[in-house]
């Protein structure tokens, strides 16, 4: 039986090394030299074309390349029999915290205004705000918001989560549910986004949610591209009722040449790389899961695929 690797984004061979060099011996094929489909009984995928999985009859798994899985279940075709596995990582959260501390920092700071005020030669002294004053808000507090919320606590910013089910961090206010996602909004100054895209938050920050948020507050999108109403958050940028937004994550990737976001004043444009999965850190997991889909014993780090995260 063999692991196939398909990606367009990664360097699969990397990939396909660092894993035959912790199971020697695996038999492993990078697509497109699948060879006879019926011998892929494992497949580490990122963003795989409809119906491409559904063409190995004896797939028993499938790991996703990152944490996200919705590239994957994007898929009509996907086989719902076939369990899949993500990545959960520290190197991935430590690199999504630091996306997020910064980005937030970038907020409190001003440094949006001082780039403007430099460009024009003005020597102009803004007002500090105390951290304390500043709430960051959080939606979705799983593997990777769990941690970027406990860093910003650190600098003493006021802290709450969003997530389906409520939550006992330290320092941290948890919010849950739709019945509470107003409630959660109308304290944020920066609105960080770190869900995953589902039928229930594709979407999710919009004219509506938006408008929920206090005057002048800043958007961090790291999760993906689809929780952003595009359309929706220019309209708010253009009419000043937020002052900005961080952007990792498009509707389309990469972000088209001729999208506003790529030279809008207020926002600043990041190329899908807040985190990355990076093969030496990542690849133990995998050859975990791998050693246990062969011993028979349940993988880790599993998808509730009726949930699709
Ligand atoms: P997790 O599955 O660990 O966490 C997801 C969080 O979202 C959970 O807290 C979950 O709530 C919450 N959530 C899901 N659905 C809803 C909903 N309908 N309403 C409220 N809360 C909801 O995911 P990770 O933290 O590992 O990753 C999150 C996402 O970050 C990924 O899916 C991916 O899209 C993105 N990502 C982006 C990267 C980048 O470079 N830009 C890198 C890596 C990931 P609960 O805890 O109650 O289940
Ligand atoms: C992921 C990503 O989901 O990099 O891991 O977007």
């Amino acid at each position: 039986m063999a692991l196939l690797i398909y990606t367009l984004i990664h360097d699969a061979d990397e990939w396909a090394e660092t894993l035959a060099a912790q199971l020697p011996g695996l038999d492993i094929r990078v697509y497109p030299n699948i060879g006879d489909p019926g011998d892929i009984d494992m497949a580490l995928v990122w963003k795989p074309p409809v119906g491409f999985l559904a063409g190995f009859p004896n797939l028993k798994f499938v790991h996703s390349f990152g944490a996200g899985v919705d590239g994957i279940l994007a898929d009509p075709k996907y086989p719902r029999h076939v369990p899949m596995a993500r990545v959960v990582d520290a190197g991935l959260a430590n690199g999504m915290a630091e996306y997020v501390v910064l980005h937030v920092l970038r907020f409190h700071r001003q440094v949006q205004a001082m780039q403007f005020n430099q460009r024009n030669k003005t020597w102009k002294w803004l007002p500090p705000v105390d951290a304390s004053e500043r709430t960051i808000g959080i939606m979705g507090m799983g593997a990777l918001g769990a941690v970027a919320a406990k860093r910003l606590t650190d600098f003493g910013f006021q802290v709450v989560g969003w997530s389906r089910r409520l939550k006992a961090i330290d320092g941290v206010a948890s919010f849950h549910g739709e019945d509470q996602l107003e409630g959660f909004l109308r304290h944020c100054n920066v609105l960080v986004c770190l869900l995953p895209l589902t039928p229930e938050t594709t979407g999710i920050i919009s004219r509506r949610t938006m408008s929920l948020l206090p005057r002048g507050a800043y958007i961090i999108n790291a999760g993906r591209g689809g929780h952003v109403v595009e359309a929706d958050l220019l309209h708010a940028l253009d009419n000043d009722y937020l002052s900005g937004a961080t952007l990792d994550v498009f509707a389309e990737e990469p972000l088209p040449e001729d999208h506003p976001f790529w030279t809008h004043p207020k926002v600043t444009v990041t190329p899908h790389n807040a985190a990355d999965s990076i093969p030496s850190l990542v690849v133990p997991q995998i050859v975990e899961n791998i050693c246990r889909h062969r011993e028979g014993k349940p993988l880790l780090r599993v998808v509730d695929l009726t949930v699709g995260y």
